[in-house]
């Protein structure tokens, strides 16, 4: 018992120790506008951060991987008419932008746009808006997107939206987004 009493002891001094080197990879007070600010923009911890259904995230499929890591987000794809929404938001500080990054890969036995992946920004004071409509013409390999906010004098909240809206009948789309990164600067 002793043993795993020293044990315990140990863990406690090692979780300690890796708490204090991650509190340093945080922006420096005074330099708010650095670095990627999403807990999970990969989707490796499922759908932690995310809005998003129990069945979006795929994880370790080899016949349609990750764009990186082993799991991605899955909209759309079964040729019924609904919606897939998949969204989360994070705070932009005051005095910076925000760059909203993403990859999508588009897989289709489409012929005519019936089916679309939307992409939404929604900032604090200007009007939400679709900066994205993707459709059965993506590309099927890995792609990137990215658009900015420009900055403002006060702190927004900025929201992302992946809107997969499909029809039945003509045709399946099925859209995969990942490595969904916020980058300040
Ligand atoms: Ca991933």
């Amino acid at each position: 018992m002793r043993t795993a009493v020293i044990t315990a002891s140990v863990v406690a001094a090692l979780l300690l120790t890796t708490g204090g080197a991650a509190s340093g990879q945080e922006p420096r007070a005074g330099e708010p506008c650095s670095g990627q600010i999403h807990p999970n923009p990969g989707f490796e911890r499922g759908t932690t951060g995310w809005t998003a259904g129990p069945r979006t995230v795929v994880l370790g499929d080899p016949a349609r991987p990750a764009h990186t890591g082993r799991a991605y987000a899955a909209l759309a794809g079964l040729d019924v008419t609904r919606t897939d929404l998949v969204r989360t938001s994070v705070t932009v500080p005051a005095g910076c932008n925000l760059t909203v990054g993403f990859w999508v890969r588009a897989t289709t036995t489409e012929t005519a746009r019936s089916d679309y992946l939307n992409v939404g920004l929604a900032v604090t004071g200007t009007p939400p808006k679709t900066v994205f409509s993707l459709a059965f013409d993506h590309p099927a390999q890995w792609t990137r997107h990215s658009s900015a906010t420009g900055t403002a004098a006060t702190e927004r909240t900025a929201t992302v939206s992946f809107a997969a809206s499909e029809t039945a009948g003509n045709g399946t789309t099925a859209f995969d987004v990942d490595d969904v990164t916020f980058t300040l600067s």
